[in-house]
């Protein structure tokens, strides 16, 4: 069956994200013995007439979009995207008599919601190999599912999740606008703070890939697609079972090395690790610490207190390995004095760059979500398309604005807010820089570390 996928994402901050999830279930389409094609509306110029003429060429009897971002999370500077993918469905419409259907991370955060608004045929919440098979079967057998919202019973294990099906020409569209070549390495996530939609999405567990396969990926995305660094998009790359460290030594194994990045949970790694991480090419982390004091950081259900985010900052920096941190301001127990802390803590931190939101977007099926309920700042009928950002009881987001303006202006390396250095990283990727980027802005980095390491 012919079956064509379009990625609808358009966001380009802090870059263009490759469409990793549509690249997943074109392969398992693709594998179930399918025709696939794959569209990605902003390597085509945002173009609707250039997407209408394409599927009118490929004649799809299914059209898969693939929905990732519902706004920017940026309570100070706010973008949103689903009147793109609902432009793209209107589109879509008047041109072919496919069915549409609709999946990703930000269709499946509101489901119901999205699908109403947007108003396509189906909406696959979470993981979509297995559902968007199913569902081109059925189609093809005439057998229309009456259910339009549809939704796995169990999720694929680890050695299930298939290879990406990497576009080389979307990929070097994403590789020159200054993007991050992207692997999943595993899917799930057992950690449990408040606000986080991650565990909704993927799973409290984790589930590794087959190392084998992911690392055919890195090595796909090397050599065929001459991609310089790669981020490993795992909620946590560094999981407590240690997938990880098997997953970096099969990488010494087959002299697999190219500069990488990952989200990091705080934690003091031990030196064997780190030399692991070296090894395979590690360039720099993004620390998840979210929270600047340790009342905050109760407040957003972290298990590692403000000490622990030092010292995982310190056994990164102490090898020349960049960091950048990211903070959220009131949060979940967030008071005046709270904030005075973590503002110290923020600035006191060595060697990184900090990024500082305001506000915790809202997002359904999460903690965050019933203590805003019952602390009375949305009501349960809120389906929270519209952003709501969580702000604690007793603090005036005007003056935390100010007071956060105020304190971290005198600091390069404290960027508030999140988005203020958008235009100048833009700006650099035209010019044809890639790579972290923020790295630019540690302050007293030791370059010569890294310069070494190239
Ligand atoms: C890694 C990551 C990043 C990295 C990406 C690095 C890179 N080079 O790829 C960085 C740091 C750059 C980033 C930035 C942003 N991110 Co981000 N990111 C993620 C994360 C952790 C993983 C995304 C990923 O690659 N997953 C792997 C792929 C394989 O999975 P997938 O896309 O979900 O696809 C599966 C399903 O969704 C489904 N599916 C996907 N498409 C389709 C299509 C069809 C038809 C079907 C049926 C199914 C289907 O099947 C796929 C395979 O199972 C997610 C959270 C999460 N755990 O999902 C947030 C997440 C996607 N990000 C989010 C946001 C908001 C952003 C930013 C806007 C934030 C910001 N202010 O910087 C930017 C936007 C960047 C951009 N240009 O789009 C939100 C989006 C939802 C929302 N709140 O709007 C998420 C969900 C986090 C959250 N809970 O808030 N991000």
């Amino acid at each position: 069956m012919k079956c064509f996928l379009v990625d609808s994402n358009v966001a380009t901050s802090p870059y263009p994200v490759y469409p990793l999830g549509m690249s997943m279930v074109a392969n398992a389409l693709i594998k179930a013995g399918h025709e696939v094609f794959q569209f990605d509306f902003l390597q085509n110029n945002s173009s609707y007439e250039k997407l209408g003429a394409d599927i009118i060429k490929e004649d799809p009897q299914i059209v898969g979009i693939s929905m990732r971002n519902i706004d920017n999370v940026n309570s100070l500077h706010e973008e949103k995207y689903t009147s793109v993918v609902k432009s793209i469905v209107t589109k879509i419409k008047s041109v072919s008599n496919a069915t549409v259907v609709l999946g990703g991370t930000a269709f499946s955060i509101l489901p119901e919601k999205l699908l109403e608004e947007i108003g396509a045929d189906y909406g696959v919440v979470g993981e979509g190999e297995e559902l968007m098979v199913e569902l081109a079967v059925k189609i093809q057998a005439g057998k229309i599912p009456s259910d339009k919202i549809l939704k796995a019973e169990s999720k694929l294990k680890g050695i299930q999740i298939p290879r990406a099906y990497y576009n080389k020409e979307i990929m070097n569209y994403y590789l020159q606008n200054g993007s991050i070549a992207n692997v999943q390495t595993k899917r799930g996530c057992i950690h449990k703070c408040t606000y986080c939609s991650y565990p909704y999405l993927e799973g409290n567990i984790f589930r590794q890939r087959d190392h084998k396969e992911t690392i055919d990926d890195i090595e796909f995305l090397i050599n065929d697609c001459k991609a310089k660094m790669i981020f490993f998009t795992d909620s946590v790359f560094n999981d407590k079972q240690g997938y990880y460290i098997e997953l970096l030594e099969e990488m010494v194994k087959r002299n697999v090395s190219i500069p990488w990045t990952a989200y990091i949970k705080p934690e003091k790694f031990p030196r064997s690790v780190m030399d692991l991480m070296l090894k395979t090419g590690i360039r720099g982390v993004e620390i998840g610490s979210d929270g600047a004091s340790d009342e905050s950081l109760v407040g957003l259900g972290k298990s590692f207190r403000f000490e622990d985010i030092i010292e995982c900052n310190e056994s990164f920096t102490d090898k020349g390995i960049a960091t950048a941190n990211f903070f959220m301001f009131g949060g979940p127990r967030e008071t005046k004095e709270t904030i005075r802390i973590g503002i110290d803590n923020i600035i006191n931190l060595k060697k990184t760059v900090s990024f500082i939101f305001q506000g915790i977007r809202i997002l359904p099926n999460t903690i965050l979500h019933n203590i805003a309920i019952k602390q009375g700042i949305i009501n349960k009928e809120n389906d929270l398309l519209e952003s709501v950002y969580y702000i604690a009881p007793g603090l005036d987001k005007d003056w935390m604005e100010a007071f956060l303006t105020d304190h971290f202006k005198p600091y390069r390396h404290c960027v508030f807010p999140p988005n203020a250095l958008e235009n100048s990283v833009k700006f650099l990727h035209k010019l044809g820089h890639t790579g972290l980027m923020w790295d630019l802005l540690i302050p007293d980095k030791d370059k010569s570390k890294n310069k070494k390491r190239k």
